[in-house]
């Protein structure tokens, strides 16, 4: 065992690098040498003699991490090997760490550790001695240790109870079970017995429909140790009274802890976006016993204000919080901010609809964007360059909000800095993902409150946070998909009692605590809901899921032209990872349609998702002749069905007015409705939703042998624009064009033609005739769409002859393209390698050049000899 010190200059870089901090100076992580062993007595011990010993262990971390870096278990990604993994969540583990403590923090007055994230039913001892109790692994636990550090060999021990074997016997005693989510396939539980939604754990641990189950157990999160003597900060908040561009009315809350009666000086400054100190107001605080409040108002002069992306900078204020300025006990609390007003505006409409319409800065936004699962089964191993890779991807493609999906866990901080930074709109679900949970039991509903405070405090300095919603799913499962009804079938008082739990849990408690805490961010009690009233899942009001094109009843991504909610808030179609990705997780023999490996990570309908892919696939494009041209038609058909999906919902704007589709990433490498695989490559509808979010777009949506054709700008200048309709074959010959120049309003989608196809191909062929619809600010071509007026698979396309040319300059690679006939979604790749490109999935009108940028580790040369360009045609004839 290796005794550590806390080392309080390393704990100062990390908490500058992550951009706000929130504890004293006298808050340090735990840096032990951590170790972990089977719970001596575990019946698992006696398949796994060799874990009755302690190991070494990473904390922050997990059990199944743990076990992999000491070569206990398989990679739990690779080839198939979940089932064989499952007795690890009926284990009971036990951690230990022991530390030293240095004399000045043994000299304080009142210590304390707070371990950030414990999963989940955890008993803590210090020095032998009970410390705490825990029971939810969203919340920060924390115990007094006034008195009971000494200066070596300090011993702290975690004891974690597996989930599924302390819940089982109460769930199981239940005449009636609430509904839950995905049952084991693996009978480690009972199918009618589900504990997940009985456990403040994430929900996805228990498995998902694009991911595996692994019911971890750890200490997830940082464990940190505090010292003071008479007071300590312990929170700031900014209030935004009022803001506009002249000025900012602000009330800063500091709150101080103290031991006893007394006074304080608490110094409050607050620098511009550029560093530069603007508000500085010193305060002797007056201080009882307990928790204090301090509230100081600002006023901030021509305040640079928070923006999305696109709408204006992305302005972030610095609120620095001193308690006892310039003594040996200073402690201080500094956050980054951003100004901004949030409105989640609901207007009723004439026909008893309602709109909802996020407003920022008192300018409604279209938010456009996907939701968010968590980015690995074992939170504790994403780090930041795996977020801000992420986040960066979103706004890449032109996406301004992501929604936080509720199966997952709170994100860190730095999901949050970054959203911030790059002018991203969160929306938050906190963590209930779907089925029912004991609402009625005081004490859990008790927990869920600390949680949610512990979260909304943490969080609500972020501007990028609009939205706090109670849970996903769970108030129209109960309402529509039967949960609600089947119970109340079998037991009406039982089930009067699980709907009252959810409205005291969901309108009541959660609503309070973000009206509390909040700082003035609205609550919306669920995803999809018009917020308990009637409806759940309604197109005039409230926000919306979409399943009925890919879920049952497996309708045509046409389908998706004739729902027209108030805000999209869901809605998806699934595809596997770019190839790359795959190699090394399906061995090459494996990777067919219907073998065991591709099976096991087809998550959808037990295992039976690549059938409703191939029903998708082959309605549009065919049959795939083989594996990777399965893969490939899976992305052209996700990314042009989203693509349909996203661009509907941008011409009804102001009656919808967002588009969130299912879902941005992956948490593993698997099938998913993700736009970016696990290892981070962009899928085909990743570069698709660039084009389709872009600002500026143009939107010519065909149904019926009907093309209307609509413009769309996002941003709050308007746009004279000119756009450009025009009828070719596949060989680029002109059957027709026209030109017209429209003056686009701000922030609007404008309706500009319909053409019906006869009209339009005025007797040409269908298989070789397509419109190519463009517009254009001035001389510079914005967005470009190619309308077809057959199914893929019957286009006339011939195998293209593309000529490329790839060169190299001071900031890259410059590659270019033209062909002389149309090809249809081009795939670049370069075999064995990586690139980013700026582009790619996309159409060759012919005759015409496309110019894309990429980046690579390799030289010219082995970029141009690895170059693969694979188009429909290769594919479909
Ligand atoms: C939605 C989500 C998830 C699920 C997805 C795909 O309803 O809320 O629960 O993963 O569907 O089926």
């Amino acid at each position: 065992m290796r005794h550590f010190r806390v080392v309080r200059a390393a704990c100062w870089l990390l908490l500058l690098l992550v951009g706000s901090w929130g504890l004293p100076a006298t808050a340090a992580p735990l840096q032990a040498q951590w170790s972990f062993r089977l719970l001596p007595g575990d019946a698992q011990l006696r398949a796994h003699p060799q874990l009755a010993g302690w190991r070494n262990a990473q904390v922050p971390g997990a059990v199944h991490t743990d076990l992999l870096a000491q070569g206990q278990i398989p990679d739990p990604y690779v080839g198939a090997p979940e089932a064989g993994l499952q007795w690890i969540g009926l284990a009971d583990w036990e951690y230990r760490a022991q530390f030293d403590v240095d004399a000045a923090t043994l000299a304080r007055a009142h210590a304390e550790l707070a371990f950030e994230g414990l999963d989940t039913f955890a008993t803590v001892t210090l020095n032998g001695q009970p410390l705490l109790q825990a029971n939810n692994s969203h919340r920060t636990w924390r115990a007094r240790v006034d008195g009971r550090l000494r200066a070596r060999g300090n011993e702290l021990r975690v004891v974690l109870r597996s989930p599924i074997r302390t819940l089982l016997p109460d769930v199981q005693a239940m005449p009636h079970k609430i509904a839950g989510n995905y049952p084991s396939p693996y009978g480690d539980e009972p199918k009618d017995a589900m504990v997940g939604n009985f456990v403040r754990k994430p929900g996805y641990h228990f498995g998902w429909d694009w991911g595996p189950r692994y019911v971890t157990a750890g200490i997830w999160r940082p464990v940190r140790l505090e010292s003071w003597n008479a007071q300590r900060l312990t929170a700031v908040a900014v209030q935004t009274r009022t803001l506009d561009v002249a000025r900012a009315d602000l009330e800063v809350a500091v709150e101080v802890e103290s031991a006893a009666v007394g006074t304080a000086p608490v110094q409050l400054e607050i620098l511009d976006p550029d560093g530069k100190r603007v508000a500085r107001i010193d305060r002797r605080a007056m201080l009882q016993a307990g928790d204090n409040r301090i509230t100081i108002p600002v006023t901030l002069q021509k305040p640079r204000r928070w923006w999305p992306v696109g709408q204006g900078e992305q302005a972030r204020y610095t609120v620095r919080a001193t308690l006892a300025p310039g003594t040996a006990e200073a402690s201080r609390i500094e956050q980054r901010t951003g100004l901004r007003t949030v409105e989640l505006r609901r207007e009723a409409d004439r026909n008893g609809g309602q709109g909802f319409a996020f407003v920022i800065n008192g300018v409604p936004i279209f938010a456009k964007g996907a939701n968010v699962i968590p980015f690995d089964m074992f939170p504790a191993r994403v780090d930041e360059a795996r977020i801000r890779r992420e986040l960066t991807a979103a706004r890449d493609a032109n996406m301004n909000m992501l929604r936080n999906w509720g199966g997952g866990y709170y994100e860190d901080d730095v999901f949050f800095d970054i959203a911030d930074e790059l002018g991203l709109l969160v929306w938050q679900d906190f963590m209930f993902g779907g089925g029912m949970q004991p609402g009625y039991d005081p004490a859990f509903r008790a927990n869920v409150v600390d949680e949610a405070r512990d979260n909304v405090r943490r969080l609500r300095h972020h501007p990028s946070v609009v939205l706090w919603c109670g849970n996903n799913e769970e108030e129209t499962a109960w309402k529509d998909w039967g949960h609600g009804r089947d119970l109340t079938a079998a037991d009406p008082v039982f089930a009067a009692k699980v709907w009252q739990g959810y409205v005291d849990l969901f309108g009541h408690d959660l609503r309070q605590v973000v009206a509390e805490e909040g700082l003035g961010v609205p609550y919306w009690s669920s995803s999809p809901s018009n917020d308990l009233d009637e409806k759940a899942n309604d197109s005039t009001r409230g926000d919306k899921h979409y399943w009925q094109v890919w879920g049952n009843p497996a309708l045509p991504v046409t389908a998706y032209l004739r729902e027209t909610p108030r805000f999209m808030s869901e809605y998806g179609l699934q595809a596997w990872p770019v190839l790359r990705t795959l190699d090394g997780i399906i061995p090459a023999a494996e990777q067919r349609v219907d073998s065991p490996t591709v099976r096991a990570h087809q998550k959808f309908m037990a295992g039976e998702g690549n059938q409703r892919l191939l029903k998708y696939i082959e309605e549009e494009y065919g049959t795939p002749r083989d594996f990777p041209a399965f893969v490939y038609l899976s992305q052209v058909m996700q990314a042009d069905g989203i693509q349909l999906a996203a661009l509907h919902h941008r011409v009804s704007r102001p009656y919808t007015m967002g588009s969130l589709y299912w879902q941005l990433n992956d948490v593993w490498p698997g099938a998913s409705w993700s736009s970016i695989d696990y290892a981070g490559r962009w899928k085909a509808l990743h570069f698709h939703a660039r084009r389709f979010f872009a600002d500026h777009a143009v939107a010519a949506l065909r149904d019926d042998g009907m093309t209307r054709v609509s413009l769309l700008n996002d941003r709050q200048q308007g746009l004279q624009a000119t756009w450009r309709l025009r009828v070719i074959d596949l060989d680029g010959a002109l059957r027709s064009e026209q030109r017209h120049t429209v003056a686009l309003p701000p922030l609007s989608a404008l309706e500009v033609g319909r053409f019906a196809d006869a009209d339009l191909l005025k007797g040409a062929d269908p298989t070789r005739t397509v419109a190519v619809v463009e517009l254009f600010d001035g001389g510079r071509l914005l967005s470009q769409q190619v309308v077809y007026f057959m199914p893929a698979k019957a286009l006339a396309l011939s195998r293209p002859t593309i000529d490329s040319e790839l060169r190299a300059d001071s900031d890259g690679y410059v590659l270019t393209l033209r062909s002389p006939t149309l090809v249809r979604a081009l795939w670049i790749a370069f075999d064995g390698l990586d690139a980013t490109l700026d582009d790619n999935a996309l159409e060759l009108v012919p005759g015409e050049t496309v110019t894309i940028r990429l980046r690579a580790d390799a030289d010219l040369a082995t970029l141009r000899r690895t170059l693969r360009l694979q188009s429909l045609a290769d594919v479909i004839r």
